[in-house]
C-alpha cells in the first residue's frame, strides 16, 4: 500500500546534524529509492516502473539529462531517478475535493514539499477573480477562457509563455508555434536560469550552444575535470561513466568547494564491486575551491601551458590553433599579463597545485571538462567558461575523440526544448523555415527571458501568464517580488502534473491544467503516443509512458497546446497553418513538420523506431566545424574577475539537497552532507561561525546585501541552523529554494542574464 500524503510542514526542530558521508550510491541508495518508491506507488507499480525507466521501450527519466549508455543495464536508474519516477507515478491523487477543502490562503502557507506531496493533479481547475478557492471546470471551459484571455491581449507581448525542461520535443515544438503564432517571443524557459551563461559562451567561442562529447568520449578521455557539478546527487548515472573511464586509467579532478560524496568515492549498486568492495575511488585530485574562483583557475592553467611552451615547446597543439582558431595571441598576452597573487587570492588554492593541475592537462592525451552550476550561476560565469574553452583551445581538445566541452544538464529533455525553438532570441534562419513551413510571419523582435519576463509582470506590462510545467514563483530569484509580480497579471495558467507554489501565488484569475507525465499511457485518436527527448550529449531517442494515467480526464501536453491553438487560430489572419486536430491525434505528424524545420531531424520517425538513438549534428564534434564569424574557434581575452566578500560577511551558495529535484522536496535529508529531518541549514566554516560571534547549531537569519543602483538593499531569510563544515573561509552553502528571497533580481551574469544563485553576500543576524 501506498502512504497517506502528509498533513503537515516539515518540522524544522526535527532536523538532526550528523558525520557527513564520503561516498555516493552503493547500497543505501538502493534502500533509499526503493522505500520512496513504495512509499508513492505500492509493491507492484514500483516493480514494473522501476523496470521500463530508461529501457529501450519504456520511458526516459524525467530525472536528469545525463545520457544513456547504448547496452543498457536491466535497472538502469539511480537512487534520484527512482525518486523522480516515484513522485511523478504516486498513487496519490488531488481531486477537486481537495480544493473545496482547502482555500488558496490556506494552501500559499504551506511548504512546497507539503504542496508537491498531495499527488497528482486531475482535473482542471479554475479560480475566479475574488473567489477563495479553485473550483472544477471542464477542459472546454478552462481553455476557452485561456484564449478568450489572449485573444483579447491589446499587444501580444502583453503575454508571457515560460517552460520548464521536462517538456518533450513535440510539446514544445508546438508550443513554440503557438506562441509565434500569436505574435511574441516571450519564450522564458528554465535554462535562463540553469546552463545559459554555457550556451553563450560556447556559441561565442565554438559555434554552438551545446557540449562536443559523447558518451564514448567520457569513457575514453585521459583526464576528466568536473568543475561546479554534484554529480552524485543531481547525476548519479555520471558515476558509472566516471567509474568506467578511471577503469580505463583516467584521471579525474573535482573542483568544488565542497567535498562532494560522488566525487570522491562511488559503490555501484550495479556491479559486484560496488556492493562488496569499498567502490572505486573517483577524484584523483580534489580543488577545493573559493566560490567564484574557477576563472582565476583556468586563466592559471592556461598561464603555465603557455609558459611551458615558450621555455620547452611541445606543449600546446599549434597545428590545431593555427588551422581552426583566431585570437590566440590576445589571450596568451592576456594570461601573461595576471599575477599569481590575484589567482591564489581568487581561487584560494597556491601556485604549486594549480601548476601540478596545470602540468596534469599537459600530460593528457585528451581532457573533456564537465560542469553545471557552480560555473553557471556567477557574475562572471560566461567569462568563465570562455576561459575553459581557451585552455582546451590550447591542446587542440574540441572535436577529436575523449576531449571536449561537457556542459552537464539539468532537466530531463532542456536541451531539446532549446532545439525545439524555445527561446526568446530565435536565430533568423528558424524562423525563416517556421515561416515556409506554416505558411505565416514569426515575429522577429526578441523576446522577454526570465528575469526580463519578471521585470515586466512587476511592472505591470503582462496580462497573462502562461507556465508549461516548472514551478515559476519558486524557481526563480527575489521570491517576494515575483510573488508581488504574479498577482498584477491577470490571467496565470500552469499546465502541471503536480500542486506546487505556482497555483497558489496567483493572478487576478487562475487555471491549472493537468497533464500527463513521462510515465503515463498517452493515447490519443491514432493509439498510443511516444515522444521524443534530447540528452545532454545531443542524443535523440523515444520515450513511451505505460502506466495507467491518474485520471481519465488528463489531456497530454501536446493536445491541450492544439486545443489552445486551434481556438485562438479560429479565425485570426496570419496565424500558422497547421492541422491542429491531426497533429494531436498523432505525434508523428508533429514530428513530419519539426523534421523539415529544424536541421538534423531527416527521417526523424525511422531514426527513433525499435528504441533506436540518433545524434544531432554537432560542427566541432563531428569536423572541427566551428560556426562561428570566422568559421573558427575563437580564444577569447578575458578580464580576470572573482567575488570580493566584504568584512564580516559570508558568500552564500543556494544549492540542492540530495532529498530534492529543484523546487519538488522529495523528503527532508540530505544524507550525504549528514541533514536530517529538516531543510533549514546554513553550512559554514567553523572558524567563520566562530569569528562571527556564533557557535554551531545557533539560528540566525540569513540577511543579503545588495548594492543595486537605488543604493544598499536587503533581503531576509529566517531561522537558519548553523552547520559547520568543509567549506573554504568566507563561503556559505543553503539550499535553494529556501533562500531565492535572498537573490535579488538584479543580480544577474553578464551577457547570459542567469541569476547569481552561487554568489550571494550576507550577514548572519542572531534571531
Ligand atoms: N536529484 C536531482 N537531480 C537533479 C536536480 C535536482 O534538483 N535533484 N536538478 C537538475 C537540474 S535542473 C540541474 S541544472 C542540475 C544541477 O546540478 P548541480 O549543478 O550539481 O546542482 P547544485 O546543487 O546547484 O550544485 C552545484 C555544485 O557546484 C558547487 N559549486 C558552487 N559554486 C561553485 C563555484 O563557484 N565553483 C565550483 N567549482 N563549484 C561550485 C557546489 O558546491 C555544488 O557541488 O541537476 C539536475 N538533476
Ligand atoms: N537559488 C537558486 N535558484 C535556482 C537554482 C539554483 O541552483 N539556486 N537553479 C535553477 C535551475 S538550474 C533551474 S533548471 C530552475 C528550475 O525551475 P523549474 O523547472 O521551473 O522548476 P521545477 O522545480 O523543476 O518544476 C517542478 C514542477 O514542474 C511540474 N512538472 C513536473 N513534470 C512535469 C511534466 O512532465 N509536465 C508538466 N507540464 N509539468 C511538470 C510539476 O508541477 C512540478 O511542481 O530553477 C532555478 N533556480
Ligand atoms: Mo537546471
Amino acid at each position: 500500500m501506498a502512504k497517506r500524503a502528509p498533513r503537515a510542514d516539515i518540522d524544522e526542530t526535527r532536523l538532526v546534524v550528523g558525520e557527513r558521508e564520503t561516498s555516493a550510491v552503493g547500497v543505501p541508495g538502493v534502500y533509499h529509492a526503493m522505500k520512496t518508491s513504495l512509499e508513492q506507488m505500492g509493491v507492484v507499480r514500483s516493480a514494473r516502473t522501476l523496470l521500463r525507466v530508461n529501457q529501450k521501450d519504456g520511458f526516459d527519466c524525467p530525472g536528469c539529462a545525463w545520457p544513456e549508455e547504448d547496452r543498457r543495464h536491466v535497472a538502469e536508474f539511480c537512487e534520484n531517478g527512482a525518486k523522480a519516477v516515484a513522485e511523478e507515478a504516486t498513487l496519490r491523487r488531488i481531486e477537486p475535493s481537495f480544493f473545496a477543502a482547502h482555500s488558496v490562503d490556506e494552501l500559499r502557507g504551506h511548504d512546497d514539499w507539503w504542496l508537491g506531496q498531495q499527488g497528482r493533479l486531475t482535473t482542471p481547475m479554475v479560480l475566479d477573480e475574488g473567489a477563495t478557492h479553485y473550483r472544477e471546470a471542464g477542459w472546454d471551459e478552462a481553455l476557452d477562457l485561456v484564449a478568450g484571455a489572449l485573444a483579447g491581449l491589446d499587444d501580444p507581448d502583453e503575454a508571457v509563455f515560460y517552460t520548464s525542461g521536462r517538456t518533450s520535443n513535440e510539446a514544445a515544438f508546438l508550443y513554440q508555434l503557438l506562441v509565434r503564432g500569436l505574435g511574441t517571443n516571450n519564450l522564458p524557459d528554465c535554462s535562463n536560469m540553469c546552463h545559459e551563461s554555457s550556451g553563450s559562451a560556447l556559441t561565442e567561442t565554438i559555434g554552438i550552444g551545446k557540449g562536443t562529447v559523447s558518451i564514448e568520449d567520457i569513457h575514453e578521455a585521459d583526464l576528466l575535470i568536473v568543475a561546479g557539478q554534484n554529480p552524485g546527487t543531481n547525476h548519479p548515472r555520471m558515476l558509472s561513466a566516471l567509474e568506467k573511464a578511471k577503469r580505463r586509467g583516467a584521471t579525474i579532478i573535482a573542483v568544488n568547494p565542497l567535498p562532494e560524496a560522488g566525487l570522491i568515492r562511488f559503490r555501484n549498486p550495479q556491479t559486484p564491486h560496488g556492493l562488496v568492495l569499498g567502490g572505486t575511488r573517483i577524484a584523483d585530485e580534489f580543488l577545493q575551491i573559493r566560490l567564484g574562483g574557477d576563472q582565476a583557475l583556468f586563466q592559471g592553467i592556461g598561464k603555465h601551458l603557455l609558459e611551458r611552451e615558450a621555455e620547452e615547446g611541445g606543449v600546446l597543439d599549434r597545428a590545431f590553433i593555427e588551422g581552426f582558431t583566431t585570437g590566440f595571441d590576445a589571450y596568451a598576452a592576456a594570461v601573461a599579463e595576471v599575477g599569481w597573487p590575484q589567482i591564489e587570492e581568487a581561487t584560494g588554492l597556491d601556485e604549486r597545485t594549480i601548476r601540478a593541475t596545470a602540468e596534469r592537462v599537459r600530460r593528457s592525451r585528451g581532457t573533456i571538462v564537465c560542469w553545471a552550476m557552480g560555473l553557471t550561476q556567477h557574475k562572471h560565469s560566461v567569462a568563465t567558461l570562455r576561459d575553459v574553452v581557451n585552455v582546451l583551445l590550447l591542446r587542440g581538445d574540441i572535436g577529436r575523440p575523449g576531449a571536449g566541452v561537457c556542459p552537464v544538464r539539468g532537466h530531463s529533455n532542456v536541451q531539446g526544448d532549446r532545439t525545439m525553438g524555445i527561446y526568446e532570441k530565435p536565430s533568423e534562419t528558424f524562423l525563416a523555415a517556421l515561416d515556409a513551413e506554416f505558411g505565416f510571419r514569426a515575429p522577429r523582435a526578441h523576446g522577454h527571458d526570465t528575469v526580463a519576463a519578471i521585470r515586466a509582470m512587476r511592472d505591470g506590462r503582462v496580462r497573462v501568464f502562461l507556465g508549461m510545467g516548472g514551478n515559476f514563483v519558486s524557481a526563480t530569484p527575489d521570491t517576494a517580488v515575483v510573488e508581488a509580480a504574479m498577482s498584477r497579471v491577470d490571467l496565470t495558467v500552469h499546465v502541471s502534473t503536480k500542486l506546487n507554489r505556482s497555483h497558489v501565488v496567483h493572478g487576478r484569475r487562475a487555471v491549472i491544467l493537468p497533464t500527463l507525465g513521462r510515465t503515463d499511457r498517452d493515447r490519443r485518436g491514432r493509439g498510443e503516443q511516444r515522444v521524443t527527448v534530447e540528452d545532454s550529449m545531443g542524443a535523440v531517442h523515444a520515450s513511451r509512458g505505460r502506466l495507467a494515467p491518474p485520471s481519465g480526464d488528463l489531456l497530454s501536453e501536446v493536445a491541450i497546446i492544439a486545443r489552445l491553438a486551434e481556438r485562438v487560430f479560429a479565425d485570426r489572419p496570419n496565424a500558422p497553418r497547421a492541422d491542429w486536430r491531426a497533429l494531436e491525434d498523432d505525434y508523428a505528424r508533429v514530428r513530419a513538420h519539426i523534421a523539415r524545420v529544424v536541421p538534423g531531424f531527416d527521417d526523424y520517425e525511422r531514426r527513433i523506431e525499435k528504441g533506436r538513438t540518433f545524434l544531432l549534428p554537432n560542427g566541432p564534434r563531428d569536423a572541427r566545424r566551428f560556426d562561428t564569424p570566422t568559421g573558427r574557434a575563437v580564444f577569447t581575452a578575458n578580464a580576470l574577475e572573482h567575488p570580493r566578500i566584504p568584512e564580516g560577511r559570508l558568500l552564500l551558495q543556494t544549492l540542492r539537497s540530495h532529498d530534492q529535484y529543484n523546487t519538488t522536496v522529495y523528503g527532508h535529508d540530505d544524507r550525504y552532507r549528514g541533514i536530517r529531518g529538516g531543510r533549514r541549514v546554513v553550512f559554514a566554516h567553523a572558524d567563520d561561525i566562530r569569528a562571527l560571534g556564533f557557535a554551531e547549531g545557533d539560528i540566525v537569519d540569513l540577511v543579503s546585501e545588495w548594492d543595486g543602483p537605488l543604493g544598499r538593499e536587503e533581503r531576509r531569510a529566517e531561522a537558519f541552523r548553523l552547520v559547520a563544515y568543509d567549506t573554504p573561509r568566507g563561503n556559505a552553502a543553503a539550499y535553494y529554494p529556501e533562500t531565492n528571497v535572498l537573490v535579488p533580481l538584479d543580480s544577474v551574469a553578464d551577457t547570459s542574464g542567469t541569476p547569481t544563485s552561487k554568489a550571494v553576500v550576507v550577514r548572519l543576524e542572531a534571531r
